[in-house]
């Protein structure tokens, strides 16, 4: 109990911290000013603080997810910038420790995650013609947790000190006897706060495609990128839970003395790896499954063509998903289970192969004779075909058990993994983002532009870490924090550091095009820009508040393509409009969230009584929502008529 700063509250000893302190003070001023100049407190928090609407809880996820892309690339760069030649010390090995955590959680769930799940609000209630998901207040909720806990993970370096013991924060190292003080408990807290929020997310995506599609839209006739983002929502449901039981066994070994992961106290640590990857294996289907329903969606609107193997597509990903949960062994081979054990986590990775390959297949036979159309878009999803083919061969090689006593952690891993979630999660991220982007905002980004950084961003991304596989076979382990001359490891690291700094560049020319397209972007007035094939190109652009004025019926897969080819209106088009029931805004998720922060800042530090204080203020939070009977209203139909013929609708 009590409250006693502990000695270095505040951190202190390193330039680059005191640099990162002025700079996150002068944002944050900046911020306040610039709100405060042009008067617009109150439209922030009418218009986005307090939504529960899925498309601006969109945005807001993905601008969160950029920054922390932004967040995450710096850390990467560091790291990349010490690597380059043998011997340098510009950072020392404890830094070095806590930067790659702070990157590898970051990137994971900060940037990977918040990004689909960004895109999943942004198109998955417009793709299936709904008005919003299933549970807009809940999923304001699931927003400000993945933000509270975000803030608090990005705070840690600041204050207290930063997490060190890796991505995966393995016991005994990550316990309270290796590593005192509250780095770990920051990783712990902040990943349990957003983790609900995921949890939730997951179930509310889950409702809604199941409750909500339009009339006719039967589950073969859905958008893929929905199903994706149905299967995915299913890992979640199932995966999520098994976070939260290994966060709250640690958190309580490290706040109240239990020993559940501690051998000596008659618990076990290796119980740690299992849960973090019965969950983590999981979790990366989780953050590809939504890009290959990207992909799918890209490919088949830019080829002009129906995607080959609808089925098959949609088989694939169950099958994946059910696989997932049976590989998790396959990140410690090494860690003594058996060669009884290893084979049959040995073979049932490579089984993943088996569907993956499949899309693989019915991506290049969509291609194949199409009228292909090289947009922004669609360079990433083309792009995304080799890098995944390669990241993928070498996840099988990596899923041999025997093989894998050689290279296991080292940088042939490295580059496998990121082969995969950047080649595939990230491409697929920028690939959504591009693609719904006018329909979010009603004007397209610049594609001369948009091309610059993908060449920039994809052959920087191969410079960079092919030459990893090489260096990974040679010897080097990852988490080396510097390494010394005549192992000839030297050139390979050069070269990868300098890929590393064009994908930099490539991320700088995306967002400079974001700002350059505010103003000089073309219009989107057709609410049809790329010539689509499904449901959220049927309104305009931006969406409407209310997404359909009239509910529409869908009979064939890519409804509005087909709707298109028909040219006479349906008859559900011509039905009289009626008055659209809406929920309403409220400031409590938001506010809620802030409790949330508080109570995990305290447990933090071990401040028991400011813990409490945080969870009492959830409890209230939580008893208010219970009392709150008037939480909807209607839009009435001459305000939806207004709103229709402003965008050219009749
Ligand atoms: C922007 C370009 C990127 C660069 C330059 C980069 C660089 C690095 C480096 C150098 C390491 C190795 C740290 C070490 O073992 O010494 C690393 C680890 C890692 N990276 Fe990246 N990375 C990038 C993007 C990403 C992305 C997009 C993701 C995920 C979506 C990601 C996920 C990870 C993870 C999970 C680790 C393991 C961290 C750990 O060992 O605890 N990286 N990255
Ligand atoms: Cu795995």
């Amino acid at each position: 109990m009590g409250f006693h700063l502990p000695k270095n509250f505040f951190v202190t000893g390193e330039p680059m911290i005191y640099v990162a302190d002025v700079l996150s003070v002068l944002t944050i001023a900046g911020i306040v000013f610039v709100l405060t100049y042009y008067k617009k407190w109150k439209w922030l928090w009418d218009e986005w603080l307090t939504t529960v609407d899925h498309k601006k809880i969109g945005i807001m996820y993905l601008i969160s997810s950029l920054l922390m892309l932004f967040r995450g690339g710096i850390d990467g760069l560091l790291m990349r910038t010490q690597l380059a030649l043998p011997n340098l010390h510009i950072l020392d090995a404890e830094h070095y420790n806590q930067i790659f955590t702070a990157h590898g959680t970051i990137m994971i769930f900060f940037m990977a995650m918040p990004f689909i799940f960004g895109l999943m609000n942004v198109a998955v209630p417009l793709q299936i013609g709904a008005r919003d998901v299933a549970f807009p207040y809940l999923n304001a909720v699931s927003f400000w947790l993945f933000f509270a806990g975000c803030m608090l993970f990005n705070i840690a370096f600041m204050i207290g000190g930063a997490p060190d013991a890796g991505w995966t924060n393995y016991t005994p190292l990550a316990g309270s006897d290796l590593a005192p003080g509250p780095g770990i408990n920051y990783y712990l807290l902040s990943l349990q706060i957003s983790g609900i929020g995921s949890l939730m997310t997951g179930i509310n995506f889950l409702v809604t495609i199941l409750k909500m599609r339009a009339p006719g839209m039967t589950l073969m006739r859905m958008p893929m990128f929905t199903w994706s983002v149905l299967i995915t929502s299913i890992i979640i449901i199932f995966a999520f839970p098994v976070l939260t039981v290994a966060l709250a066994l640690l958190t309580i070994d490290r706040l109240f003395g239990s020993h559940f992961f501690t051998i000596a106290g008659g618990g076990e640590p290796m119980m740690w790896a299992n849960l973090f990857w019965i969950w983590g294996h999981p979790e990366v289907y989780i953050v590809v499954l939504p890009a290959f329903g990207i992909f799918s969606e890209v490919i088949s609107t830019f080829a002009r063509k129906r995607l080959f193997g609808y089925g098959a597509m949609v088989y694939s990903m169950v099958v994946i998903s059910a696989v997932s949960f049976l590989t998790w062994v396959h990140h410690f081979f090494t860690m003594g289970a058996g060669p009884a054990v290893n084979s049959f986590f040995s073979i049932s990775t490579m089984a993943i192969a088996i569907p993956t390959g499949v899309k693989v297949f019915n991506w290049l036979f969509t291609l194949y004779k199409g009228r292909i159309e090289f947009t922004t878009p669609m360079l990433w999803a083309v792009g995304f075909i080799p890098t995944f083919l390669i990241g993928g061969l070498t996840g099988v090689m990596l899923a041999v058990a025997p093989a894998d006593y050689q290279y296991h952690n080292s940088y042939f891993l490295i580059s496998h993994f990121h082969y995969v979630l950047v080649g595939g999660t990230v491409f697929g991220c920028l690939a959504g983002l591009y693609y719904w982007w006018p329909k979010m905002f009603g004007f397209k980004l610049d594609e001369r532009q948009g091309k610059w950084a993908f060449w920039l961003f994809n052959i920087g991304f191969n410079v960079c870490f092919f030459p990893q596989y090489f260096v990974g076979l040679m010897g080097m382990t990852r988490r080396m924090y510097t390494y010394p001359e005549g192992l000839g490891w030297t050139p390979y690291n050069f070269i990868s550091t300098v890929g590393a700094y064009m994908m930099g560049v490539g991320f700088l020319i995306m967002v400079y095009n974001i700002l350059y397209s505010v103003r000089h972007g073309e219009r989107d007035l057709t609410g049809d820009i790329w010539n689509g094939r499904t449901l959220e190109w049927s309104i305009s652009s931006p969406a409407p508040h209310y997404n359909f004025a009239r509910i529409p019926e869908v009979d064939d897969l890519d409804a509005w393509w087909h709707m298109k080819q028909r040219k006479r209106k349906q008859p559900w088009e011509l039905r009289p409009l009626k008055p659209i029931h809406m929920p309403n805004n409220s400031g409590r998720p938001f506010i809620m969230s802030i409790w949330f922060f508080i109570a995990g800042f305290g447990l933090v530090f071990e401040w028991y009584w400011m813990g409490i204080i945080g969870l009492l203020g959830v409890l209230y939070c939580m008893l208010k929502r219970s009392f709150e009977y008037d939480d909807h209203h209607y839009i009435q139909v001459d305000e939806i008529e207004r709103t229709e013929s402003a965008a050219g609708r009749a």
